[in-house]
């Protein structure tokens, strides 16, 4: 079977929330703009995009799962889950799928606990502080990896 043309987008816990409350971190740009920028930056690279937004873990671990069936890849903002979560990491590492982790502010210029993320050693890729454009650059990056091009 070739693979899928298709990209598996998780954005984590209250990320639903962007472009409401906390302009100065995430900017002003919603939800909906974000699954715009990643879509948008897929369809030039002839990819769709499959998006998923929850504040349940276990329906993030359940939508990880499903993409082993018709994705080639998962870009992913945890949000807070990237600090604390095991189970959201070994689900990750499970599907074997090249993962993108993004995160719109700069978590490494934020507290003490944002700065490490159990996804980040099971992603190829990181996007870090570019705010919601992260994940054009995030999609692009993973697109090169799964072409063959580039990682990192
Ligand atoms: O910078 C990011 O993208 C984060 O993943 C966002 C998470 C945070 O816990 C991570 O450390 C970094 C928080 C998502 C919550 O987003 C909100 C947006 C607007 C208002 C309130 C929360």
């Amino acid at each position: 079977m070739s693979t899928p043309r298709r990209l598996l987008l998780v954005n984590g816990p209250n990320l639903n929330l962007l472009g409401t409350r906390e302009p100065d971190i995430y900017g002003t740009q919603t939800l909906a703009d974000v699954e715009a920028v990643a879509t948008g930056a897929a369809a030039r690279r002839g990819f769709e995009v499959r998006a998923v937004q929850s504040n349940h873990e276990g329906v993030l671990l359940d939508a990880i799962h499903a993409a082993r069936e018709d994705c080639a890849g998962i870009v992913i903002n945890p949000g807070g889950l990237a600090h604390t979560s095991v189970v959201l990491r070994d689900a990750l590492s499970g599907v074997a799928l090249p993962v993108a982790e993004v995160h719109i502010s700069d978590v490494r210029a934020r507290e003490e606990f944002r700065h490490h993320s159990y996804v980040a050693d099971v992603a190829v890729v990181h996007v870090t502080g570019e705010g919601v454009a992260g994940y054009a650059t995030a999609v692009a990056r993973l697109i090169d990896v799964l072409s063959g091009q580039a990682e990192g």
